[in-house]
């Protein structure tokens, strides 16, 4: 539980990084795969900031990307974290190329003798695949869209983003449901970030599932000030602390479990590494 709250605060650190100017470009990102469209082997998906690569047997793989810029006709993407992944992309003919350089291979030398591997588009990605991990990219997304806004803006600026992201009914607000899923996308987030399996990727997302719901209740039951049931982004910038606040009430409640507690730390994580800088 520890590891999993110091893992959402360094998701939470790494989101501190200056916002990259240029990114991956814009043709590149979106969901690549390998091998048949119909039963893929690999699904490599590309955001604004991040590479994240899901297969059904090797661990998952998230490179979230503090710089990027050409190398020799590469965009090089370099990663957060100390051991700094890089890695090597481009647009090719067939898809879009990608290369893993070795650690020891110096930038201007690249791409050295890394091994290429090359990925298709797929006309909709696979229903499995889709299903699996959809809620999880969506969220990497979205936290990329609020981190720009929140380290450009003022806390309401912060707090509108969150709760534009978060809200999938269209009402500007963010019900219970969609607290939920926000803290399942984050869950499916840092378990990826930790090279999680897609057993565990998919174990880590159904116990977000229930420490979703709880996390919530609870914090509705925080911040909900005019008491509609949904939070509103005034409520969640009244005080930028306040999840920090929802996330201390947690400890006592009769409501916590493990996963609440999971759950709501990741939340807290995120969102005071987003609101408190
Ligand atoms: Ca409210």
């Amino acid at each position: 539980m520890m590891k999993k709250t110091l893992l959402a605060c360094g998701l939470a650190a790494s989101l501190a990084a200056p916002a990259l100017a240029q990114g991956v470009p814009e043709p590149l990102r979106g969901a690549w795969f390998a091998g048949d469209c119909a039963d893929p082997q690999a699904m490599l998906v590309m955001t604004g900031r991040a590479a994240v690569r899901v297969e059904s047997e090797a661990p998952a793989r998230l490179v979230r990307f503090r710089d990027t810029r050409e190398a020799g006709g590469w965009t090089l993407g370099t990663g957060t974290g100390a051991e700094a992944p890089r890695l090597l992309f481009r647009g090719v003919a067939e898809g879009l190329e990608t290369a893993e350089p070795d650690p020891k291979t110096r930038d201007d030398r690249l791409p050295g003798d890394a091994r290429a591997s090359v990925w298709r588009r797929c006309p909709a990605p696979p229903a499995l695949l889709a299903g699996l991990h959809g809620e999880g990219v969506a969220a990497l997304a979205a936290i990329e869209h609020v981190e720009a806004a929140c380290a450009a803006g003022t806390p309401a600026a912060c707090a509108d983003a969150i709760v534009r992201q978060g809200d999938v009914s269209g009402d500007a607000l963010l019900s219970a449901a969609e607290l939920a899923r926000l803290t399942r996308g984050i869950a499916w987030v840092v378990a990826a970030q930790e090279g999680a399996t897609q057993d565990v990727l998919l174990g880590a997302t159904a116990a977000g599932t229930l420490a979703g719901v709880l996390t919530a209740r609870l914090l509705i039951e925080s911040m909900d000030y005019d008491g509609d049931g949904k939070l509103s982004a005034r409520e969640l910038a009244l005080d930028a602390t306040g999840f920090a606040r929802a996330t201390g009430t947690a400890e006592g409640a009769p409501l916590r479990t493990d996963g609440l507690a999971e759950g709501a730390g990741m939340l807290r994580g995120l969102i005071d590494g987003l609101m408190n800088r």
